[in-house]
C-alpha cells in the first residue's frame, strides 16, 4: 500500500524514514537537519563514521531518538537543468533505499520529497520518478508513505497515485 500524507517525518513511527541527505552525511538543513535534531547527537557521531554517500547511493543507520527504528540516508541529485542524468540519479536513491530496505527486513517506510527543496528538482518531475519507483516496490513492503511538507504536494501524489478524484 502506498499511502500519502502531511506530516514532518521526524514523527512518523515505521520501520525506517529516508533523509534526503548530502554527500557528507554529516547533517545539513531542510529534512536532513529536522532529522538530525529529533534523533540527537549519537545520529551524527554514527554518520562520521560511515565515509560519506555517492549521489544515488543510500546508508542506513539507527533511529536512535526518532520513533522510527532506521534511518536510510539518501544522498538525491542537485538539479542542473536535467542534462547531468538527475533522473537517473533520483532513480536510483528510491532503489537504493528500497533494496537496503528489503535487505534489513523493513516492512514499513516512509519517504519525503528527495531533491525537491535545496537541490531544486523541479516537484512534478521528482514526483513522477518517485512514485513509478514505489509502484515497483510496492508488493515488498507492507506501507510506503509519501511524507509531503506541504498540501500542494499531497495533491501531486495523490493525483500520480491515482488517488484524487481530480484529473491528472
Ligand atoms: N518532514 C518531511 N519533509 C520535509 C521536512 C520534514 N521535517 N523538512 C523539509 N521537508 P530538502 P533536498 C521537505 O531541502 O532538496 C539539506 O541541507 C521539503 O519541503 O530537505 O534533497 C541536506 O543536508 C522538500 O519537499 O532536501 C542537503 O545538503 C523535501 O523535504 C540538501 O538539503 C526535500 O527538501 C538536500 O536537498
Amino acid at each position: 500500500m502506498i499511502k500519502v500524507i502531511q506530516d514532518d517525518i521526524t514523527t512518523l513511527k515505521v520501520d525506517a524514514i529516508v533523509n534526503a541527505a548530502n554527500n557528507g552525511l554529516l547533517g545539513g538543513g531542510g529534512v536532513d537537519g529536522a532529522i538530525h535534531a529529533a534523533a540527537g547527537s549519537q545520529l551524527l557521531k554514527f554518520t562520521k563514521t560511515l565515509g560519506g554517500c555517492e549521489t544515488g547511493d543510500a546508508k542506513l543507520s539507527s533511529g536512535f531518538k526518532l520513533p522510527a527504528k532506521y534511518i536510510i540516508h539518501t544522498v538525491g541529485p542537485v538539479w542542473q537543468g536535467g542534462v547531468c542524468t538527475e533522473s537517473e540519479l533520483l532513480s536510483q536513491c528510491y532503489q537504493r533505499s528500497f533494496e537496503l530496505a528489503y535487505s534489513n527486513n523493513i516492512k514499513s517506510i516512509a519517504f519525503p520529497a528527495i531533491s525537491t527543496g535545496v537541490y531544486g528538482y523541479p516537484k512534478k518531475a521528482a514526483a513522477v520518478i518517485a512514485t513509478n519507483c514505489m509502484r515497483q516496490y510496492e508488493s515488498k513492503f507492507d506501507e510506503i508513505i509519501v511524507c509531503c511538507f506541504n498540501e500542494a504536494d499531497v495533491e501531486l501524489y495523490e493525483r500520480l497515485l491515482g488517488n484524487s478524484s481530480q484529473a491528472a
